[in-house]
């Protein structure tokens, strides 16, 4: 299309026309015909060229704004002394050599945006579900000062930012592990507060569609930095929200154009990129960026010269405007077209620089919030313009603002200044705490702004109801042998979690989420059994609606079916793993996945959910280096072990047969929902086929700790030591060396990480109590009859096995998966990262020879005999 005005006569009489119908019917049936019009060019073959970007100005017209009903003197009295303590207690905690580090400038371009939704919005707990605000992690000071004027925390506790070890202290960001009666949401690594807050305004809806929680008006407010918008998790799932229409959902971006280096995007406009980028995945979007100072200028805008400076002036540029001042911006602004510069020639250099942002402007705020709590039928996104380190004088948008922990004295008494906060020259010194009695006006409408709302927050759900036990014949079941018939543990757990949806006690509290594998784990019969939710139901008939197991869409639908996205179905987990505090009701998912595509694909989400204290089951199915065979190096996972580890509350096993996946689960529902431990499980299941035992007598507490032994053998010569897929190695093994004479033991190891774990505390705890009598760990409890050689083989990694080499006191060997995988059939695998039958009794007799048990000319005939090639390269070879 070309821009050339051909016939400018014609245009003006379509502008004429358009105007006319504005004026006389309104805006929306002239967007009406206008989109007839861009249908009727569609048709004839053109491209529609207007694009999802609307002029750099605000959304809601001046003669639209919904009016703040409060009195702002006071909330700026009262803003203004957030503002101040926030910054003191940054400031002291940097006072001495501790470097406890800490932010002003976040917070200080923030206030107002958190402020409206603290005095008019943000519903509290008393008899309610309170709203879901996902706060800026480094925005903490501001929201623990507001909690101070509260009086919730005290000076103490201020003082107390970032020394956590000796309480009380205050967690540097929001913490709920540290500070599980305040903080909900763990946000603070960038992108995990807006793809969780998505997946928890879906799963609120998914809830309330069950009939399980109802939603009422609740809503979830994800708040973000600008640059935090350039994780690929910030933006990931926003199609996810448009597109089930989320309209509990929002979004309020501080666009104050400045990340930690620098600008986020100098060179362009950033609010016009996300404007786009929110609409295009149907958002509505408001954009907040000129403070009502600008109003009367606008208006004198009309033929539209200013807003088309504005249209292309850069971020860089904006920046500098509030870094240099009333002059430079007349200058470098206004300037560039004399008649916008008219339009300032009565305003000082002074009144040019206050001209505000919207994000700093409550009025403007208050009717974007508005707006965005009454909207139907779409998530809204907020995008308010605001300056970086607001009221801190010099360091006013400096690209080093954002490390800021020291300001000059001038910069304290200009902040104290301009925020009028009674504080004396003379005590200023001192960084003094302000907070008014509490009879005072301000502390008064502080505690009424949120009692009329419901409540304090933040405030996190501590106690909650707990469960009963299901039947435990869903578990009983699998205790049997499954005699001649083979079947996989993926099989075992998904036989579990089907019995258990059906369970009277707790079988609507069960959630099965896939991204897209529910075939993969033979979970299909499922789809049609519960249904996959979907907020639309099911507007087509499915293509195998004549088949048993149909692929059913449903709204009331149990399963989560949320498509090929690991870090959507682990927040979806996530939030019904902590349903039982934020929406007093526990959930219990399980979250099935390919192993790699697990930790190793989201462990910075699985982290946070163990800070979030979740409770529920993550299923890595699927797994084992050697076991998924023919997938190759990127899905063979021998690892996900080692990562679950890293988390301090999550239990990991690696279970072989379907008995030790009842027992593991049962114990889990147990310990998560009716002991209620704030914990959660890791299991990996495998879908390799085999005839499964009945559960030897007296094993449950061995599985439960991570070992029990599996085969006894009298007079017993060595250990072998197996898990997961390679137990029945270790099996093998066993019979193999009977052919030397060489007897065997074989122990099933259910979890190395918990053997880690037990083996830790007792070690400490021998440490420290010298003068009392050595307890044995766990491991040494259950080889204390003998101190014969062990051997020990996984499919993961050898470090995960090593781990309880402290705790034995033989000659011990592991053999794991080390290397990267690749794909071949199970047998070739297993010899080449030697964990099969022949890898261990080569093992296990190196070790009796290195013991003195066997002699060299023994260890040289069962080397020729298992055709033990010593040339064959190792697997981890680089
Ligand atoms: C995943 C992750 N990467 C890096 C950081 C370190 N970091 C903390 S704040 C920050 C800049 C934030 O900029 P922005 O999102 O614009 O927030 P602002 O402080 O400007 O409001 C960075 C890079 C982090 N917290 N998380
Ligand atoms: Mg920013």
């Amino acid at each position: 299309m070309s821009n050339k005005d051909i016939d400018p006569i014609e245009t003006s009489e379509w502008l004429e026309a358009i105007n006319s119908v504005i004026e006389e019917e309104g805006i929306d049936r002239a967007s009406f015909l206008l989109s007839k019009l861009a249908k009727k060019l569609n048709q004839e073959g053109a491209i529609p060229s207007y694009n999802l970007t609307t002029p750099f100005k605000n959304s809601i017209p001046v003669k639209e704004e919904a009016p703040m009903p409060g009195d702002l003197f006071m909330e700026r009295r009262i803003r203004s002394l957030i503002r101040w303590n926030a910054l003191v207690m940054v400031l002291k905690a940097n006072m001495n050599d501790d470097e406890l580090g800490g932010h002003i400038s976040t917070f200080s371009s923030a206030a107002t945006l958190y402020d409206v939704g603290f005095n008019y919005f943000f519903r509290g707990s008393n008899g309610q579900l309170e709203d879901m605000v996902y706060y800026q992690g480094h925005c903490s000071p501001g929201i623990y000062a507001r909690s101070y004027l509260e009086g919730y925390l005290n000076e103490d506790d201020l003082d107390n930012f970032r020394k956590e070890v000796h309480k009380p202290g205050l967690s540097s960001y929001p913490h709920p592990w540290l500070m599980p009666d305040y903080w909900q949401f763990p946000v603070v690594s960038m992108g995990l507060g807006p793809i969780l807050g998505i997946y928890q305004a879906h799963v609120m809806r998914y809830l309330s569609a069950r009939g399980l929680v109802p939603r009422n008006d609740r809503k979830v407010w994800v708040f973000c930095g600008d640059g935090e918008m350039d994780e690929p998790e910030s933006k990931g799932a926003i199609g996810l929200a448009g597109r089930e229409q989320l309209e509990n959902l929002i979004f309020v971006v501080n666009c104050n154009l400045q990340r930690l280096d620098g600008p986020v995007r100098g060179n362009g406009k950033i609010i016009q990129e996300l404007e786009g980028a929110f609409r295009g995945e149907g958002w509505n979007v408001i954009k907040v960026v000129w403070g009502r100072f600008w109003d009367p200028i606008m208006a004198k805008d009309t033929e539209g010269k200013l807003q088309d400076l504005m249209d292309v002036v850069v971020d860089g540029e904006l920046q500098n405007f509030k870094a240099k001042g009333g002059a430079y911006t007349r200058e470098n602004f206004f300037a560039k077209d004399p008649d916008v510069l008219e339009m300032v020639k009565d305003l000082s250099d002074d009144d040019i620089y206050k001209l505000n942002r919207g994000g700093h402007d409550p009025y403007k705020v208050y009717a974007a919030y508005h707006k965005a709590v009454n909207s139907e039928g779409a998530p809204t996104v907020i995008l308010a313009l605001t300056t970086k380190g607001y009221g801190t004088g010099s360091r006013e948008a400096d690209n080093t603002t954002h490390q800021v922990k020291k300001l000059s004295m001038d910069n304290i008494k200009s902040f104290r200044d301009k925020f009028n906060i009674p504080v004396l020259d003379s005590e200023i010194e001192k960084l003094p705490y302000v907070r008014p009695s509490e009879d005072s006006p301000e502390i008064q409408y502080l505690k009424k702004t949120r009692e009329e709302l419901g409540g304090y927050i933040p405030r996190r759900r501590t106690a909650s109801e707990a469960l009963s036990m299901p039947s435990t014949k869903i578990f009983e079941k699998l205790y049997e042998s499954s005699g001649d018939r083979k079947i996989s543990t993926t099989m075992a757990i998904v036989r579990i979690i089907t019995d258990l949806l059906k369970d009277s006690e707790i079988g609507e509290r069960i959630v099965p989420i896939v991204p897209d594998e529910a075939r993969t784990f033979g979970m299909e019969a499922l789809f049609r059994q519960v249904g996959i939710y979907s907020s639309a139901g099911q507007k087509y008939e499915p293509e195998d609606a004549d088949k048993v197991m149909w692929y059913k869409e449903s709204k009331d639908g149990v399963m989560l079916e949320e498509g090929i996205t690991e870090a959507g179905a682990f927040s979806a987990w996530t939030a019904l793993a902590t349903a039982y505090s934020n929406y007093d009701f526990p959930m219990i998912p399980f979250y099935l996945f390919y192993s790699m595509f697990g930790f190793q694909r989201v462990h910075d989400l699985s982290w946070a959910a163990g800070d979030a204290q979740a409770k529920g089951f993550l299923i890595g199915a699927t797994s084992g280096r050697t076991t998924l065979n023919g997938e190759g190096l990127q899905h063979q996972d021998g690892h996900s072990h080692i990562l679950s580890s890293t988390i301090p509350n999550c239990f990991s096993y690696d279970p072989a047969f379907a008995y030790e996946v009842a027992v593991i689960v049962k114990n889990g529902i147990k310990e998560m929902f009716v002991d209620q431990k704030n914990y959660f499980y890791y299991i990996t299941t495998i879908n390799e086929n085999y005839s499964h035992p009945e559960i030897p007598e007296g094993s449950e507490s061995g599985i439960i700790k991570g070992m029990y032994k599996l085969i006894d053998n009298e007079n017993a010569q060595i250990r072998l030591l197996g898990s997961g897929a390679i137990l029945r190695e270790a099996i093998k093994a066993k019979e193999l060396l009977e052919k030397f004479n060489i007897k065997a033991e074989v122990w099933s190891v259910t979890s190395f990480n918990l053997l880690r774990k037990d083996g830790m505390e007792v070690e400490r705890f021998n440490q420290l109590n010298p003068s009392k009598e050595p307890s044995p760990s766990y491991v040494e409890q259950c080889f204390s009859d003998s101190d014969i050689p062990v051997i020990a083989a996984t499919d993961y990694m050898r470090s995960y096995s090593e781990q309880i080499r402290p705790y034995i006191k033989s000659t011990f060997f592991t053999l794991g998966t080390d290397g990267y995988g690749r794909s071949d059939s199970r047998e070739t695998l297993r010899d080449f990262f030697e964990v099969n039958s022949k890898s261990i009794s080569r093992a296990a007799s190196y070790a009796l020879y290195k013991t003195k048990v066997i002699s060299e000319d023994q260890i040289v005939d069962i080397y020729k005999t298992l055709k033990v090639d010593t040339t064959k390269p190792n697997p981890w070879e680089v």
